[in-house]
């Protein structure tokens, strides 16, 4: 095996990562495509990945796009089989499709809930359990699974998605238990605040904002580059006995009250 640097080396592994048209998901796909990976970009516009792809192509990454709806079963299926035959074997899936929908618990229509539920949690079933099949049979594979501080924490009106994020964080244990014997490591990464669309919102209300820098330790809102690091250590060898474990990128928001 290779030693240093050389254990985050992912030259000749292909990645699949959910919901990388933009933020989150797309600073994953750029940072695994760096590290030498080949790249499958995923969401719903197709118009919007080509966009992307080409961006990446020019940055010298091989990206290819698969565009479907994660919370579609036999959609997701499909898309699997399709670049397991057309685009080759998928090394490194990154679950990161996600959305979040705030609103007082007893204000929550079913049709909110379930649509939280189902990108954030059913999703990683439908996808992990579809590429995971391919990974078993070849006894190797990583899977990423983007969990949230809210996997852990939770604050008022976000009690969809923390549902969500929980449930995911044990998901995430439970392929360990089952998959880590056949050589799938699966791990999480749990995100504090970042500065994407998805919390556009949250950064536009001063008060809201000051209470994130307040009450994260490195006192500030993260850039989406600075998860890179820790999805390139998941899905390399650096990380072969690594299992079951959610590595929080959050500046400190979990270890403290
Ligand atoms: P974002 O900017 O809103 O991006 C969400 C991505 O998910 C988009 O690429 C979107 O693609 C895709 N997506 C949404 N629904 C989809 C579906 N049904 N099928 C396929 N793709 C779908 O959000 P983000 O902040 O990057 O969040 C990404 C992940 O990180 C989510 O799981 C989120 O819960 C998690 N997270 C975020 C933070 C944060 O602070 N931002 C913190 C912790 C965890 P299209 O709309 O183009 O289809
Ligand atoms: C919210 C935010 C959070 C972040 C993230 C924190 O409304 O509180 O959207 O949920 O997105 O998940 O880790």
């Amino acid at each position: 095996m290779a030693r240093g640097v050389g254990l985050f080396d992912l030259t000749g592994r292909l990645a699949l990562v959910t919901g990388s048209s933009q933020g989150i998901g797309l600073a994953i796909a750029r940072g695994l495509g760096e590290a030498g990976a080949r790249i499958v970009l995923n969401g719903r516009h197709p118009e919007k990945l080509e966009k992307v792809a080409a961006d990446l192509q020019n940055a010298g990454i091989e990206a290819h796009i698969a565009a479907f709806d994660v919370t579609d079963h036999s959609a997701v299926v499909q898309a699997i089989d399709a670049i397991e035959r057309e685009v080759g074997a998928i090394d490194i899936l990154v679950n990161n499709a996600g959305i979040n929908r705030r609103s007082p618990f007893e204000e929550i229509r079913p049709d909110v809930w379930h649509e939280v539920m189902g990108t954030n949690l059913h999703s990683v079933f439908y996808v992990a359990q579809a590429a995971g099949r391919h990974m078993l049979a070849r006894k190797r594979g990583k899977i990423i699974n983007i969990c949230s501080i809210m996997s852990e924490l939770v604050r008022p009106t976000v009690v969809p998605y923390a549902t969500a994020k929980g449930g995911l964080k044990m998901m995430t244990k439970g392929l360990c238990a089952e998959w880590a014997k056949h050589n799938i490591q699966v791990n999480g990464i749990g995100p504090g605040f970042f500065k994407t669309e998805l919390n556009a919102p949250l950064i536009a209300d001063e008060k809201f904002s000051s209470w994130v820098c307040g009450r994260t330790p490195a006192g500030r809102w993260a850039e989406v580059d600075e998860l890179i690091g820790a999805a390139v250590f998941l899905a390399s060898d650096a990380s072969n006995y690594v299992n079951g474990h959610i590595l929080y990128v959050d500046g400190g928001l979990t270890s403290v009250v």
